[in-house]
């Protein structure tokens, strides 16, 4: 038996409270070694006075390329728990698994309660349970300056004629509040159900990550009635609002920066920042700083997070908007920069003011600390969706692809998992459509592949008229209102997709989830009591047979049950 790759722990991951008295329990196995998974369980108590054991058989979950997992959802009406795993081998050989580590599977050693995990008492609260709204959310990424000029008489001064000439890093175009008022109701045409801006409020560049002062709206993005008038149109057709919050640095140009270059170390805002020297700025022979920033970014010095002074402030900023404009969600910008503390309290305030807020943060890499634990409802979830990019492309085998997305899948507790923010991609990426090199047959098969799996997904503005871009600024290019964006032939495909996807919002979140490879025809299939949806990727060279579908909801290069090469088809069986 190879017990170096048996792993189970108590209170992490592996055990993640669904409900009032549920909880699913998860062990990771090595790859092919383990081909059975009981549990014994029991209330301590209860059984110390008599009550006797019981046992439960594992479900075989998903594999990586490393090792399978196995889950059970388990009832527990007292919400007391001790439990221990009993594993069996190809080989028909048997071993306990608990507390103390492996123990020979005989009776004496279940007896004594030292050979069991414990939780000793099941508390909902600590489930940190997200926003039930998320899971039925189709997120739509907007970056303001871009989307869509409805107010010409707030341009900036050096405004460039709408789409034209290739973006630049300082490019204005004048896009604003006005017009994304404009074109809500081409946004619920679309059927998006929430939307995401990119920073909004005072700064001096075009993207607004160097905050000047958070709690005004950028004048040249509009005013803050105008903001409440989005939110309330926003609210009327069903859409949620998520903000960009910048709490990793400021912008040189805010008041507190300022304030440190005009003081020096007697500012009272000195301790704000991270700050090595005075005068603050580049010394002249090496031309570094004296102060941390964001990145390299000179613009963006790193906020002083442990100082309480600034943490008071980031959560009378967050909560205002909330309390006085009624927003729904908030992203927080580098949040896997910013301490775990300062997160924790402004998490915790912002819940005790709303409910059902939810609270995203901003991590490209495996971030578990950042999620539960009293934090983050979820996190963009980029090693996710990126190797989506990569399996049509070719630049992974589907079978690296599917290893990757499962290890993925076992990241984070089920309830996170069903709300995490799944894009393809960003205003900090290429689109997908020129990573996928211009193929759009690609772009709408990876579309597909990401409606199908757990977590919400989001639209980058422009992924409805298929747009390109190249990386930052490249990925910023004005919204092309002409032709309509209903003319054109993606319009239809993404209407689509994401109508299925809101129509099938629960059975998405909750459904097993299975992959199936033969040859190059990779299949997703999606289950429950009630429907088996699967979706078809052939990336191979020739066509595929396929089986019987009642329903295909989308498919390209699908006739008589063969699936051309390149094809992909997402049907109901
Ligand atoms: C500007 C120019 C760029 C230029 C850059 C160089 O526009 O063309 O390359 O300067 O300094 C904002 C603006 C950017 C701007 C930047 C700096 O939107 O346009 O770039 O400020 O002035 C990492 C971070 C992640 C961060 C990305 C961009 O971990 O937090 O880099 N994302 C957020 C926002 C950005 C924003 C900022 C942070 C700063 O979403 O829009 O930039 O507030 C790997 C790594 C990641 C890395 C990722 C992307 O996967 O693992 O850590 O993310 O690549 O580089
Ligand atoms: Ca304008």
């Amino acid at each position: 038996m190879q017990l170096a790759g048996i792993l189970h722990r108590p209170e992490s991951e592996d055990t993640a409270v669904l409900a009032d008295h549920q909880v699913l329990l998860r062990i990771q196995t090595a790859l092919t070694d383990i081909v059975k998974v009981e549990i014994k369980y029991a209330d301590m108590y209860l059984w110390q006075t008599g009550a006797p054991m019981q046992t439960a058989v594992l479900e075989k979950g998903l594999a990586t390329q490393a090792n399978q997992y196995w889950t059970l959802t388990l009832n527990v009406p007292t919400n007391r728990l001790i439990y221990g795993f009993r594993l069996t081998d190809q080989a028909g050989q048997t071993i306990g698994y608990g507390d103390d580590g492996f123990f020979d599977d005989c009776a004496p050693a279940w007896a004594t309660t030292s050979h069991y995990f414990h939780l000793p008492y099941l508390h909902v609260s600590d489930a940190e349970l997200p926003p039930a709204w998320v899971k039925e959310t189709v997120w739509y990424q907007i970056f303001p300056e871009r989307f869509a000029n409805g107010d010409t008489t707030n341009d900036p001064a050096q405004v460039q004629a709408w789409g034209r000439g290739p973006v630049k890093t300082d490019s204005f175009y004048g896009g604003d509040l006005r017009g994304i008022i404009d074109h809500l109701d081409d946004l619920a045409d679309l059927g998006i159900n929430g939307l995401y801006l990119c920073p909004i409020f005072t700064s001096p560049s075009n993207h607004k990550y160097d905050t000047l002062d958070h709690f005004e709206i950028d004048p040249h993005f509009g005013t803050k009635k105008d903001f409440q008038e989005l939110v309330d149109a926003a609210h009327e057709r069903g859409m949620h609002v998520m903000l960009d919050a910048v709490f990793n640095h400021f912008g040189t140009a805010s008041p507190q920066w300022q304030d440190v270059v005009k003081n020096g170390a007697q500012s009272r805002f000195a301790d704000w920042f991270h700050i090595h020297g005075y005068p603050v700025g580049q010394d002249p022979e090496t031309g570094q700083l004296n102060y941390e920033t964001f990145g390299t970014a000179a613009t963006m010095p790193k906020l002083n997070t442990q100082n309480p002074a600034v943490r008071d402030y980031l959560i009378q900023i967050t909560s205002y908007w909330i309390q006085q404009l009624n927003i729904d969600a908030w992203r927080f910008d580098v949040a896997d920069e910013v301490d775990h503390g300062t997160w924790r309290v402004i998490c915790g305030a912002l819940r005790a003011v709303k409910p059902d807020i939810y609270l995203l943060g901003e991590s490209w890499h495996d971030s578990p600390s950042l999620v539960g634990n009293g934090q983050f409802d979820a996190l963009m979830n980029y090693p996710l969706t990126q190797p989506i990019l990569s399996l049509f492309n070719h630049e992974l085998t589907p079978k690296a692809y599917i290893g990757k997305t499962n290890l993925q899948l076992m990241q984070y507790r089920q309830p996170n998992q069903q709300v995490m923010f799944n894009a393809l991609d960003t205003h900090d990426t290429a689109r997908m459509l020129t990573v996928l090199h211009d193929d759009p047959v690609k772009m709408q098969a990876a579309l597909t592949l990401l409606m199908m799996l757990p977590g919400a997904p989001c639209l980058y503005y422009g992924t409805e008229v298929g747009l390109a871009g190249g990386p930052d600024p490249d990925n910023r290019r004005c919204m092309p209102w002409q032709p309509a964006p209903k003319q054109t032939a993606m319009y239809p495909v993404v209407q689509r997709l994401i109508a299925w996807r809101k129509a099938n919002a629960a059975f998405l979140a909750t459904s097993q989830l299975s992959w199936q490879l033969t040859g190059e025809l990779l299949q997703l299939q999606r289950q429950d009591a009630t429907q088996t949806v699967v979706g078809q990727f052939n990336l191979g060279t020739t066509s595929q047979a396929l089986a019987p579908a009642t329903t295909t909801v989308l498919s390209h290069g699908l006739a008589d049950d063969q699936l051309a090469a390149g094809g992909f088809s997402l049907q109901v069986r």
